[in-house]
């Protein structure tokens, strides 16, 4: 087989951000951009000899047309085996999964997650180690130096291969098998959660779901399990087909992207549970009866109640949460007794924390929640995790909820996304926040009292390494908090994240809606940040 070696010039925009590189589709078009980002990658690891490496994506538009890049450069590189899901799709989790079951090198993830797709929308690449998770920042740094010295890259010259066929065929020296992307990740979930007991429930007839897979990666994976593997009716699964371009609408499962979902579950007669997942399947949003669960109390709760899936009988070693997510989730630790970690946004900080045994389960605010049962957040799993509790606890969802607002206090959280920024007024009201937060410490901030105020910086208990410049956190004495940072997934323009918690022991004020109990905070932030005098905007373009 021809191995050819085509000269090549580096691109300036290939750092990779908070989950991989995401760019318009039409940057990736252009002549050698994909290409020279996967040499990059392939140069950092080095060692591809004789390994196993595994392919697949979300399926959004330009998934296939990678794929076959990504084979005929993995070819060129002398891999052993190339492990692709049928069609080029598999979902994030799925592709952690199947890292780890074939000891594989590592993997490479075509997916965007929750940006928009087709022609006009997003692409996106990612390398996932052999751990399963996603490259750590020393790597993902390496790549991005070798992108920047690119002269060359390497690829076989050969027809396409047939990706819609499972079985196993072979380019140059390199055997190319063709998995159901469902199979072996449908046998991991069997091994955590009692499925005959699943069944039971939700056969029982006096309970009902919905699941909106959003035309995006987790379709076939929630109707082989929920439907053909739990027995759940036949529907029960919408928006279960993967779309190029995912119907047109953002695979982003919140209360504002996933209106479908909401409107039938706070509809007269709606169902007792309703989830919704991302584009490549990693995200979660859980939903109750007229009952919206926040990703950080889902968290929460899912950790007080672990223990009842088998995968977890034996209880929680400790847990994580992105700095960002509230910490509900702490004070569940402290009454464990188990430590509970804090780190930057992005799956990637997990990672040696789960490898070194120290957490079983971790989450972030943004829609994600999973264990070490892989390296990436799990969609689905946190959905069938929510079912087994329901199904052991017999209570409606909210009641759940609320009960443990009960017994731990209640934080009230939001997230405020200002999107398509300014880039150099995004990062003038950071810098002006970083100039700033030295003078706060012990000073009011329209009537609340500082804490502390800082520049969060990570240091990783496993390898020591050092991240650095993760947000601007204002900590107040009553126990709320804010926290400024710049989304680091867009693919054009900045985004301004905002988060807000409050915390409410007091049982009498639990109820309160989550807009007016943080109605102060939210002015506070604002002025303190200048938010419409830099950005121009008096409202954020989406709140989660
Ligand atoms: C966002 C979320 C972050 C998540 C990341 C990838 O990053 O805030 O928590 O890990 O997306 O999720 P940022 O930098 O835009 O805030 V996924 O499902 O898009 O891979
Ligand atoms: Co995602």
């Amino acid at each position: 087989m021809n191995i050819r070696t085509i000269r090549t010039r580096p691109f300036a925009d290939q750092r990779p951000g908070t989950s991989g590189l995401r760019k318009k589709v039409s940057v990736f078009q252009q002549p050698h951009y994909l290409e020279n980002f996967i040499q990059s990658i392939f140069d950092a690891v080095g060692g591809s000899h004789g390994q196993t490496l595994v392919v697949g994506g979300d399926g959004r538009y330009y998934n296939r047309r990678a794929t076959q890049t990504v084979i005929k450069m993995a070819a060129a590189h002398g891999f052993d085996r190339i492990v692709v899901g049928r069609e080029g799709l598999l979902s994030t989790p799925a592709a952690s999964n199947l890292i780890r079951m074939r000891g594989a090198f590592g993997g490479l993830i075509l997916s965007a997650s929750h940006n928009p797709g087709g022609p006009d929308g997003d692409f996106g690449i990612k390398y996932n180690a052999s751990n399963g998770g996603p490259a750590p920042e020393n790597l993902t740094e390496a790549i991005y130096a070798l992108s920047q010295k690119i002269a060359s890259y390497r690829i076989i010259d050969a027809p396409d291969v047939d990706i819609d066929r499972i079985g196993i065929s072979s380019l140059g020296g390199t055997t190319i098998e063709i998995v159901d992307p469902v199979s072996e990740y449908a046998a991991l979930m069997e091994t955590l959660f009692d499925f005959d007991r699943l069944r039971e429930f939700l056969g029982s007839g006096g309970f009902r779901m919905r699941f909106d897979a959003m035309h995006a990666a987790t379709g076939p994976y929630a109707r082989a399990i929920l439907e053909d593997r739990l027995g759940a009716p036949a529907g029960t699964v919408v928006n279960g087909v993967p779309l190029p371009d995912f119907g047109g609408v953002k695979p982003d499962p919140n209360l504002a992207r996933a209106r479908e979902l909401v409107e039938i579950m706070y509809g007269v007669g709606g169902p007792d549970f309703g989830a919704a997942s991302d584009g490549d399947g990693d995200r979660n949003m859980i939903l109750g009866r007229g009952f919206f669960v926040t990703p950080s109390d889902s968290l929460a709760v899912l950790a007080a109640n672990a223990h009842l899936a088998p995968g977890y009988r034996a209880g929680l070693v400790g847990v994580a949460r992105s700095m960002p997510t509230s910490r509900a989730l702490d004070r569940v630790a402290d009454d464990l007794g188990i430590p509970c970690f804090e780190t930057p946004t992005g799956w990637k900080f997990f990672g040696n924390l789960l490898d070194a045994g120290k957490i079983t389960l971790c989450g972030e605010e943004s829609f994600g929640t999973g264990s070490d049962h892989i390296r990436e957040k799990d969609g689905l799993w946190a959905v069938l995790l929510w079912l087994t509790i329901l199904a052991e606890r017999r209570q409606p969802l909210a009641q759940i909820v609320q009960d443990h607002w009960r017994r731990y206090g209640r934080h009230f959280y939001a997230r405020h996304d200002y999107e398509a920024l300014d880039v150099a007024a995004a990062n003038a009201l950071m810098d002006s926040l970083g100039g700033r937060i030295g003078e706060l410490n012990g000073r009011q901030l329209g009537g609340s009292m500082v804490h502390f105020a800082d520049d969060f910086s990570y240091s990783d208990p496993v390898d020591h390494r050092l991240t650095p410049h993760q947000g601007i956190r204002l900590l107040f004495e009553d126990g709320s908090r804010i926290i400024y940072r710049l989304s680091g997934t867009g693919s054009s323009d900045a985004a301004l994240r905002l988060y807000l918690e409050r915390y409410e022991p007091d049982l009498q004020r639990q109820g309160q809606d989550v807009q007016s109990a943080l109605t102060e905070l939210t002015a506070i932030a604002r002025d303190f940040a200048e938010i419409p005098k830099r950005l121009g905007r008096e409202e954020p373009s989406v709140i989660t």
